[in-house]
């Protein structure tokens, strides 16, 4: 369905546009006026189109076992969806996003086909999630779920918001605690939720410690208030803060909400607006969606108004030069064609040395994971060795309990391998944003000369592209619940061994020991270094193939307005007049909406 252009943008009546969307259209039902010669303009505004309505706020809910966060995400919903309950429940993260109906997907490690439901109700809804997503049901995830995506039409969620229950921290599964920390750089936001039942505890303050770095903007949440009176509410604030600022190191204005999601929850099934605000979840929904609005949409929504006005000002500039060519003599124009070729032929050749120096710098990447690698296959074998030789010092007569030192060897790797995958994803993401910018920079230079030569041939004014956004290393979520290999395959000890003497048969042992530990220490190095060096493969192939389109498509609409204006010439003579008279309207209804666009409200009119 087309949407209508605002009158006063048809009329060339300025004035102030509510929403960036409605000029996008705008925009978009211009460009299909024009003719086939705008399909590459329209595909663009097509595109961040799709990206505007697609981009999601990924706000965590984060906090020890048992705090209620699953219940906090309920109370949101209206609807008790997410399994809840006494004992440490929630081990696999769950992504809570807006849809029409009720429905969830849960994806598997192994890739088998994912599992999905569509729900009549919250009953049935929670029932299928219990299966996958609790300790009590999908014991150590033996199901070998990486992810599930619950649906919901809930109004909340329709904002573009996606909310993430994660797995408690502090409980007996330490590597959840690592792999919350992992994902955390990959959450806009997130909601630290505590209570008064046990006071914030040690470990809290020390994943709040880890969490202050990783994640820019935190909201605190002190849940259960209706364990609490007045009074001891004050207290248990106070208290709250003071740790925060005395122990976690936060410091300046700290958001925290005393609620009842509990409360809040009764509130919401029984459609009791008093008992919402007392709950507390009122007053903090209000300063959720302000902060959303003001945040994220913010930059978004001015991020994708700059890129609307750059191909708005590469319309116009095509627009010029069509006008300027239909003006021409014959002879004139065919002599400003073939300089552009010229022009084009030369930036083609540059186009080529740049991607031979682009091949070089992923050479020398891929050379420094290997060196990375390396380095990791040394730190795990210290790591993991350290682990085994205590174990040997503590044992009788220096022989380990191999049962025992599998336990522990077991338990080390995930932590260990969650850490180094966490640490070097960043250093990979630095790293390729640093080797990608001089190129990034060299690609939009080119792209200017295309359009300044354009712009000398047929005497109209410049406009020099905008910057792109920096690019950015491709990356699964972190989010995925990585399976690490961790058993040692324990070689049973030879006849000959009872008869050796104890200092050879306790050499004999370590040596098949440390062979074991090396081998897995290898098999997890080189499944981290194969699953990096895919995503820096595949980050270069995109940068590459963006920036030969971006490349093309800037020649193909030089040239394209050129020819079409050439054609015209030739074959509509005695229709000029009302052709450039078309285009010179058209010029002035996309400098309309450059204007508009230029004062485009930060929150997308979404109040
Ligand atoms: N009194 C009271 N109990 C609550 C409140 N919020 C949650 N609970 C209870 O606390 C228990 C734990 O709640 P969950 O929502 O499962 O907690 P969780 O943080 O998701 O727990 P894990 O998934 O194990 O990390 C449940 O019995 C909830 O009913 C509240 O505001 N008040
Ligand atoms: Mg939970």
């Amino acid at each position: 369905m087309s949407v209508k252009c605002p009158d006063r943008i048809r009329r060339g009546m300025p004035g102030r546009l509510k929403a960036l969307r409605e000029l996008m259209d705008c925009a978009m039902e211009q460009v299909d006026a024009l003719g086939p010669e705008f399909v590459p303009e329209r595909e663009k505004f097509c595109e961040l189109k799709d990206r505007l309505q697609e981009e999601r706020f990924h706000l965590a809910v984060l906090g020890q076992f048992k705090r209620g966060k699953s219940t906090l995400i309920n109370a949101m919903l209206g609807e008790a969806i997410l399994p809840t309950a006494v004992v440490p429940l929630t081990a696999i993260p769950t992504l809570v996003r807006g849809g029409d109906d009720m429905g969830a997907k849960v994806s598997f490690t192994d890739g088998r086909e994912a599992e999905r439901l569509r729900a009549e109700n919250s009953k049935e809804l929670s029932a299928f999630l219990a299966k996958f997503v609790t300790e009590a049901e999908n014991p150590k995830n033996c199901l070998g779920v990486s992810q599930v995506e619950v649906f919901h039409p809930s109004e909340f969620l329709t904002q573009g918001v996606v909310l993430i229950d994660t797995p408690g921290i502090g409980s007996t599964f330490r590597h959840n605690t690592e792999a919350t920390l992992n994902f955390l750089p990959q959450c806009d936001a997130a909601l630290f939720v505590s209570s008064a039942d046990p006071p914030i505890t040690e470990v809290e303050v020390q994943f709040l410690q880890a969490v202050r770095n990783k994640v820019e903007h935190l909201i605190f949440l002190f849940n259960k208030a209706d364990y609490l009176n007045e009074t001891e509410k004050r207290q248990a604030l106070e208290f709250f803060r003071i740790v925060l600022r005395e122990e976690a190191g936060f410091s300046g204005e700290l958001p925290v909400y005393c609620v009842s999601s509990r409360r809040g929850l009764e509130a919401k099934l029984s459609g009791d607006a008093g008992k919402w605000i007392e709950s507390g979840l009122g007053e903090f929904e209000k300063h959720l969606m302000n902060f959303l609005v003001q945040g994220k949409t913010r930059m978004l929504n001015q991020a994708i108004a700059r890129k609307t006005k750059d191909i708005v000002a590469g319309i116009k500039m095509q627009l010029e030069i069509m006008i300027q060519a239909l003006q021409l003599p014959l002879a004139d124009l065919d002599d400003c064609r073939q300089s552009l070729g010229r022009k084009l032929g030369e930036v083609e050749r540059q186009s080529i040395m740049a991607g031979d120096l682009l091949e070089g710098d992923r050479r020398r990447t891929s050379e420094y994971l290997e060196k990375q690698a390396g380095n990791l296959r040394r730190k795990a074998r210290e790591h993991l060795g350290g682990i085994m030789r205590e174990h040997a010092a503590a044992s009788p007569k220096g022989l380990p309990d191999q049962d025992a030192l599998e336990r522990a060897v077991a338990a080390a790797i995930p932590e260990l391998f969650e850490r180094e995958l966490g640490e070097m994803s960043r250093t990979f993401d630095r790293r390729v944003t640093e080797v990608l910018q001089p190129h990034q920079q060299r690609a939009e230079e080119l792209i200017g000369e295309i359009r300044r030569a354009a712009a000398e041939l047929f005497a109209i004014p410049y406009h020099a592209p905008a910057a792109r956004d920096v690019f950015q290393m491709k990356r699964k979520p972190y989010w995925v619940v990585h399976k690490w290999p961790s058993s040692l395959n324990m070689v049973p000890p030879e006849w000959m061994d009872k008869l050796l003497p104890l200092a050879v048969r306790r050499s004999r042992i370590m040596k098949r020991l440390e062979e074991q530990v090396e081998a897995l220490v290898d098999q997890n190095v080189e499944n981290l270094r194969w699953e990096t060096l895919q995503n820096l493969n595949a980050t270069f192939r995109q940068f590459t193939s963006g920036m030969r389109e971006q490349l093309r498509l800037t020649t193909a609409a030089t040239q394209g307005a050129i020819q079409a204006a050439w054609e015209k010439r030739r074959d509509q003579a005695d229709t000029l007049d009302r052709e450039i008279r078309k285009l010179r309207e058209a010029f002035a209804r996309f400098t309309e909406i450059e204007n508009e666009l230029a004062i485009v409200p930060a929150d997308d009119g979404r109040d």
